[in-house]
């Protein structure tokens, strides 16, 4: 058969392709078209089929990379780092290990028909002006390590440490990764596309799929930031730990806004809006807002990340009895470095004697006064906080336990920032679980 006829070549391929899919889903290609035509299909097995653009490569399972179960756990669309994968790690996340949020699925981009495309009211020329990733890529570049940080980790201690369960992915503390991000200041293309000094908000949106929430179409993933934070030290990033940046994080480009929530962050990003009017979307409106009786009416689209700590245990984690344990663990916040890490291990039940009985040496505390009140003043110990401490990243510390006998045991770890803010025991609710940052009761079992 002559194949050097591209329409011939494309139509014996469909049938190749149609044959497949029978083959191994049981479905014929007229049944996949009229499926299709309601966007994405979910094939048998978990594989997606896009029939309305042809993707780069297949993704399987939404996710592109390998999800290991000892390094991950899989949340809908989304995979949540387990903390023992960072126990042998270094300062960053490894890409391979770094935590991945989907909203549809990971979309995958041909690099070289790739362009960015400005447009707006707040630009001198509102058509604006695209960019290829070459142009981008010859432009001043910068690298900066940052966090990246869903705002819903910690979401499921809504649920197990307040009885106040949220809806949403039920993350533990794993929806966070700190990388090294390479890439082209955000202000150094504003100003090429011609930005006015009368623009006030930026609106970055990405090209994977629409976002589907209870039958209503929400449009792509899309939220706008304010001019000053674009201008101050926002990135287009290209490069993740000095490798090209992977397909699951945004490939071939996207924007990194330092110490915010993820959602700011903007993966696959096709085009930037720049506005001389505020701009709104769903995620700045009715999402990713602070909505509870504890909270204003008119409380503001969230911003920053809190505070927040991490011991690099399983959870619940199990550890013998009779020796000194070395505890390791992060802490980070969006406001800045963090000033102090503390540790307060107490015992739950213990074979050795009554709940409560077994207090760390030298704790010089009574733990049976903890409980809803919280743990005593007395029973917080540093730890030993280790360098680097880089703003809006994290700090890796360390804390020798010497657990009294076996038994059952929580570990708190509550760090406190350069602008004075110390996690607290509880936090008031929000409806959609947002910004966790209350001390997490880490369950340990030692024996
Ligand atoms: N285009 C696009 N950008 C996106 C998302 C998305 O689904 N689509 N998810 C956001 C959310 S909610 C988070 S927490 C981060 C997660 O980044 P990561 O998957 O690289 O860890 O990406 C953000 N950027
Ligand atoms: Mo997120």
């Amino acid at each position: 058969m002559a194949l050097t006829d591209e329409a011939e070549y494309f139509d014996t391929r469909d049938e190749q392709l149609d044959r497949k899919l029978q083959r191994e889903h049981g479905l014929s290609r007229r049944q996949l078209l009229k499926l299709g035509a309601a966007g994405s299909l979910m094939l048998a097995g978990g594989g997606f089929l896009r029939t309305t653009r042809a993707p780069a490569f297949p993704v399987p399972q939404g996710i592109v990379k390998k999800l290991p179960e000892e390094w991950f756990e899989r949340l809908g669309t989304n995979a949540e780092m387990k903390w023992p994968a960072m126990a042998d790690e270094g300062y960053l996340t490894p890409v391979e290990k770094f935590f991945v949020r989907n909203h549809t699925a990971t979309e995958a981009i041909d690099p070289l028909r790739y362009r960015l495309n400005v447009f707006g009211s707040g630009l001198k020329d509102p058509n604006g002006r695209s960019f290829t990733l070459s142009e981008l890529r010859k432009m001043p570049s910068e690298t900066r390590t940052a966090f990246m940080e869903c705002a819903g980790n910690g979401r499921s201690f809504f649920g197990s440490q307040q009885r106040t369960p949220a809806p949403g992915s039920a993350w533990k503390l794993g929806a966070v990764g700190v990388a090294q991000w390479h890439g082209v200041p955000l202000r150094e293309v504003l100003e090429r596309a011609g930005i006015k000094s009368s623009a006030v908000d930026v609106m970055p949106q990405g090209l994977d799929s629409e976002v589907i929430t209870n039958g209503v179409n929400e449009g792509h993933v899309r939220r706008p930031l304010s001019v000053a934070k674009a201008l101050d030290d926002a990135l287009l990033a290209y490069g993740m730990n000095g490798e090209p940046l992977p397909p699951d994080h945004g490939r071939p480009l996207r924007l990194v806004v330092p110490g915010w929530v993820g959602v700011a962050s903007t993966k696959w990003l096709g085009q930037i809006e720049v506005a001389d009017v505020p701009l709104y979307s769903p995620w700045n409106t009715t999402q990713y807002r602070m909505i509870g009786s504890e909270y204003p009416a008119d409380s503001p689209a969230l911003t920053k990340q809190a505070v927040k700590s991490a011991f690099e245990l399983p959870m619940p984690a199990a550890l013998p009895a009779g020796k000194t344990i070395r505890l390791h663990g992060r802490s980070w916040s969006g406001s800045g470095t963090i000033k102090r890490v503390e540790i307060y291990p107490e015992a739950v039940s213990t074979s050795v004697g009554p709940a409560y009985a077994a207090v760390p040496t030298g704790a010089g505390g009574n733990p049976s006064r903890s409980g809803p009140s919280g743990p005593t003043p007395e029973g917080w110990h540093p730890a030993k906080l280790q360098s680097p401490n880089v703003p809006q990243a994290w700090v890796r510390w360390s804390f020798d336990w010497t657990p009294p006998g076996p038994g059952s045991y929580q570990l708190r770890a509550r760090a406190t920032d350069q602008t004075g803010q110390r996690q607290p025991e509880t936090v008031p609710f929000n409806k959609n679980g947002y910004l966790f940052w209350a001390v997490v009761r880490h369950p340990v079992q030692v024996g």
